[in-house]
């Protein structure tokens, strides 16, 4: 069985790549809600509903896992979806990007200064200050909502003036307030991770995600893929899109480093 793995459009392909790179012999298939992209300004309510009906789809497919691979909807409707995922036949587990993303980044800070940029739903939910406060209630969170970084970041390819004001405009905040770690809390900002490492400095870690979420799911399946026998071979990857196929695919293969 696949591991279902869904976002708002392509930037839950980030995480896609890591998955592909620390579990290549798993299969899986991957939503792309692209017809009602962006989820950044969506409210909280908006995006549980549907987050429950993405996660319905998946699981006809017969999903064995379910990777919540966006932070605004992770932040609004992981625990829903955990709730309701366990009680289907199946029984299936949600992972979502937010609390690993937040433990990493509190490993790593020396200061206790953290720094966060991420979509205005995300920020206003709340979630990475609840995460970080529960790894460790005496680091400070300076959170930053970049309402306009995704869309810039899709349409400015090749990368053009405007990402580079942008990028830079959300980190002056971050730089004033000293932070030595940043945690990259939306999926697309891992594309402007050099663009982003050179205005913060080199004495700053940046997080994203994806790699400790790639982590965390390989720890859950471990001992399922050793009972399975699967330790060898190459996995499929699939794509589903609830827009026109033809953007998905050309802008997609930027964000996966693979085709489509
Ligand atoms: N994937 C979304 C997130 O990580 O918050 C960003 C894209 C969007 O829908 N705004």
């Amino acid at each position: 069985r696949p591991i279902g793995v869904f976002d708002s459009g392509v930037g839950g392909l980030t995480v896609l790549h890591e998955l592909l790179v620390q579990l290549p012999q798993e299969d899986f298939v991957y939503l792309a809600d692209t017809a009602r992209f962006p989820y950044g300004e969506r409210s909280q309510a908006e995006l549980q509903e549907f987050s429950l009906q993405i996660a319905e789809e998946l699981i006809r497919r017969q999903v064995k896992l379910l990777v919540v691979a966006c932070n605004s909807a992770t932040a609004a409707a992981l625990p829903l979806l955990q709730e309701r995922m366990m009680r289907t036949t199946l029984g299936v587990d949600v992972i979502g990007v937010v609390r690993p993303g937040a433990v990493h980044a509190v490993a790593a800070t020396r200061t206790g200064r953290v720094g966060l940029l991420a979509t205005t739903a995300t920020v206003e939910s709340g979630a990475y200050a609840e995460a970080i406060a529960a790894a460790d209630p005496h680091v400070d969170l300076v959170q930053v909502p970049c309402p306009d970084l995704t869309e810039i970041i899709e349409g400015g390819f090749p990368f053009d003036q405007r990402v580079v004001d942008t990028v830079r405009r959300y980190c002056a905040p971050l730089r004033e307030a000293r932070v030595d770690t940043v945690v990259l809390g939306c999926t697309h900002y891992p594309l402007v991770r050099p663009m982003l490492q050179r205005m913060l400095g080199p004495g700053v870690t940046i997080i994203s995600s994806g790699a400790p979420l790639a982590r965390q799911v390989e720890h859950v399946l471990g001992s399922r893929s050793l009972q399975a026998g699967r330790t060898e071979g190459e996995g499929t990857y699939s794509f589903l899109c609830t827009g026109d196929p033809e953007p998905f695919r050309t802008m997609g293969t930027r964000f996966l480093q693979m085709p489509l």
